[in-house]
């Protein structure tokens, strides 16, 4: 839409994480998402609204126009490798490490690695840059599970606490990559809609930076 701008957000910890930023930008949602059923959500501001899409469906959206505006995680981005979006804030929120994690007793596994992952883009580059050929088996969730039932040797995910990754036996091993969140924007509204795009920018930067100095 013209005169609008649409910002995508998944529910969970990037809305809960997002929603001070927001706020410190002038901008309320009117609907709560985890309680209301709408998936779009006007806002305190006529001209901003909310949508609720699946996390790893942002970039989707972001990049063929559904939204102007979005946040993802990092982890998300990477197995989006060839999406054609900007990236140009660091939210610095819902942080966590990529990492891959095995069972306890297994740390020293040798011969081709099974590795379980959702992240398959980020994996594949991993164990290539370290010249380590391995299989790599495409799972949608709950990856703690594969390697307590003999499906893999190794999954990739992401870790904040390790606390889940603990409670199944297994440990992190190896960092991937530092994690955070981050404002993608859709490149025809950038042009389109460029002033009130800088200025939401340019109020995200200030909110950010207010939150630190906190
Ligand atoms: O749930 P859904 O399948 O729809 O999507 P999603 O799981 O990708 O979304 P969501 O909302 O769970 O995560 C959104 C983003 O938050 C991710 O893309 C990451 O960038 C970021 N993030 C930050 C995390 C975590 N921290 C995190 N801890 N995403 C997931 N987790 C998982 C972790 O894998 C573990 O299963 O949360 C669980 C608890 O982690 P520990 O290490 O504290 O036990
Ligand atoms: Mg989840």
């Amino acid at each position: 839409m013209p005169n609008t701008l649409t910002l995508a957000l998944s529910k969970g910890r990037i809305y809960k994480e997002t929603l001070p930023l927001l706020k410190a930008a002038g901008i309320e949602p009117i609907d709560d998402p985890e309680t209301s059923r709408k998936l779009i959500l006007d806002t305190n501001q006529p001209d901003v609204r909310l949508i609720i899409v699946r996390a790893s469906d942002v970039p989707s959206y972001v990049e063929y126009g559904g939204a102007d505006l979005g946040v993802a995680g990092k982890d998300v981005l990477l197995e989006h490798p060839h999406a054609e979006l900007y990236e140009p804030v660091d939210l610095r929120i819902a942080c966590c490490k990529l990492m891959t994690a095995g069972r306890v007793d297994d740390v020293k596994k040798k011969g081709r690695l099974k590795v379980a992952t959702k992240f398959v883009e980020s994996t594949r580059q991993f164990y290539a840059e370290k010249g380590q050929q391995v299989d790599i088996i495409k799972l949608y969730g709950s990856m703690e599970l594969a390697p307590l039932v003999g499906l893999a040797d190794r999954i990739v995910d992401v870790v904040d606490t390790g606390n889940t990754l603990r409670a199944n036996g297994l440990i992190p091993m190896e960092h991937i990559a530092d994690i955070s969140s981050r404002l993608v924007v859709n490149k025809a509204s950038m042009k389109m809609k460029h002033a009130r795009i800088q200025k939401f920018i340019s109020d995200i930067r200030g909110a950010i930076e207010a939150q630190e100095n906190d």
